[in-house]
């Protein structure tokens, strides 16, 4: 099967006939055929959503509003068929799909079709000048929305909704790696009135198209999400076009545990925060610090938890871990476990590939947990994204706060305790977007979302995302 680029609303193959094979991580079969666009299709792409920014931009909030929820409708009324899709292209479990990916694709339309109808702007008086200020909120025009391959429909819409919300027209792509709920949703998008050339699908390897996406001097914002060397090319091509820019990049979070924790809570959240989509979500706790005085009770119950999951087929509905992404990816993920002699690291539980059967060449790997001794070694300082996280014991909390610091990432960081004074202080004092405090991944999508040093710039979520996807315009009226 060939998926096709959805450009003005209609399905079509890329202009040179390039395709990329597209492979079903459970049993490392191709299924189907990607386009690789060409500059020129994205030029098409463009011009679609230049054409349809005048009067997308002036439709009514009502009106958008009404067509991102009924996006959000038949995404829900499709659930089965989008997870199925999501876990085959991906290879998450298919419970997983079903539990977090899709309904949070129909949340996040559904999300910005309320959002939109409640977003206002300031206005000033300039009391004593008889001058009144206020600012108009007005729509970028076409912009450029590129995703990564770890949740697919869920970050692709996470960036869409709130751009046609605020009323601009989009370009996107999703990562070539997984491109087929990005292309089931063009066939959505239409049967739920959105006008033709608002969205626009083009897919294909970040280096051709993606890279055209980029380099387009009239798309003039990109918001982008992937890893850390992608982002920093992404600015440096940005940046003397003064495109805006938001980036949300990679993460080597701390998942930082106090014996005055409650244990029980703490242990099953943590299970869940190490290997939930094989460990391949950039909020993951990939750095377990633990206080000692509990650091070998937790070690041994931590690993006899992370026994029982079980790695097998994505479609199994008791599988907890699937597939990793790609091959490469595996291979990637397990050179970095194959490091860990050479680090003074010892390798506690798994580290194996796993052979699952009737799945024989799927790209599998048992749950990892790594003990290290020295912050500073490879496997504690560089993003695995793979479902491998190590272990290390500190004595105090200066101590936590220091190693939990001691990272180029400041996504997110978790800590377990109940201590008030030490949660305000750590969350003061971590450097990080996002501070989970004993709790993992509960999002309120009203929240600032995003990271700090080289986990980027800017915040996706609630208003942030319409602010970024808008410009303010200060208008000042004198009167006698
Ligand atoms: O990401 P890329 P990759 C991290 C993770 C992973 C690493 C590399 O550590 O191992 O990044 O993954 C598009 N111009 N994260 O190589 O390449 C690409 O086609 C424009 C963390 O798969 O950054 C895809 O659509 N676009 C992360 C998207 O960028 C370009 C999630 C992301 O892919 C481009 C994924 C270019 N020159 C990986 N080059 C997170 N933050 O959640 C690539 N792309």
């Amino acid at each position: 099967m060939k998926i096709q680029n959805y450009i003005n609303g209609k399905f079509v193959n890329p202009i040179q006939d390039n395709w990329i094979d597209n492979y079903n991580p459970s049993n490392g079969k191709i299924y189907s055929q990607t386009p690789n666009s060409s500059k020129d299709d994205v030029e098409n792409a463009y011009q679609a959503a230049a054409k349809a920014f005048p009067k997308w931009s002036n439709s009514s909030l009502e009106e958008r509003s009404k067509i991102l929820s009924k996006i959000a409708e038949l995404i829900l009324e499709k659930i089965d068929f989008l997870a199925a899709a999501e876990s085959k292209d991906n290879g998450k479990p298919i419970s997983l799909a079903k539990q977090v990916d899709i309904p949070r694709a129909a949340s996040n339309f559904q999300f910005y079709a309320n959002a939109i109808t409640q977003f206002s702007t300031e206005s000033h008086e300039s009391v004593g000048l008889n001058a009144i200020n206020f600012t108009l909120r007005q729509p970028i025009g076409v912009v450029g929305c590129i995703s990564p391959w770890n949740l697919p429909l869920y970050l692709f819409t996470w960036k869409i909704a709130p751009a046609i919300a605020a009323g601009n027209c989009v370009v996107a792509k999703p990562s070539e790696v997984t491109p087929m709920t990005a292309f089931l949703l063009g066939e959505i998008c239409n049967e739920a009135g959105l006008p033709k050339g608002v969205l626009n699908i083009v897919h294909g390897l970040g280096t051709t198209t993606g890279q055209a996406i980029i380099e387009h001097t009239k798309i003039k914002a990109i918001s982008f999400t992937g890893g850390t060397k992608t982002g920093a090319h992404i600015a440096k091509i940005a940046a003397p076009m003064f495109k805006k820019i938001s980036l949300e990049l990679g993460g080597k979070n701390p998942n930082i545990i106090f014996a005055d924790c409650d244990y029980n809570k703490m242990l099953a959240t943590t299970v869940r925060a190490s290997f939930a989509n094989q460990g391949q979500i950039c909020l993951c706790g990939s750095r377990i610090l633990v206080e000692e005085k509990i650091y070998e009770k937790f070690k041994t119950d931590f690993s006899k938890k992370v026994a029982e999951l079980k790695v097998g087929n994505p479609l199994d509905e008791d599988s907890n871990l699937g597939a990793l992404v790609s091959k490469e990816h595996l291979e990637k993920v397990k050179s970095y476990i194959d490091s860990a002699e050479k680090e003074d690291a010892k390798i506690i539980f798994g580290g194996k590939k796993v052979v699952v059967k009737g799945a024989e060449n799927g790209y599998y790997l048992q749950p990892t947990i790594i003990e290290v001794t020295d912050n500073k070694c490879k496997l504690n300082q560089e993003e695995i994204f793979g479902p491998v996280v190590t272990l290390i014991s500190f004595k105090t909390d200066k101590e936590a706060l220091t190693l939990a610091n001691d990272t180029k990432y400041g996504l997110a960081a978790m800590i377990w305790t109940n201590n008030l004074n030490r949660t305000m202080q750590f969350s003061k004092q971590l450097q990080t977007g996002i501070v989970w405090v004993n709790t993992w991944l509960l999002r309120d999508l009203r929240t600032p979302f995003g990271g700090i040093k080289n986990s980027g710039v800017g915040r996706e979520g609630g208003f942030e995302a319409l602010r970024f996807f808008t410009e303010p315009k200060n208008v000042c009226i004198v009167y006698e």
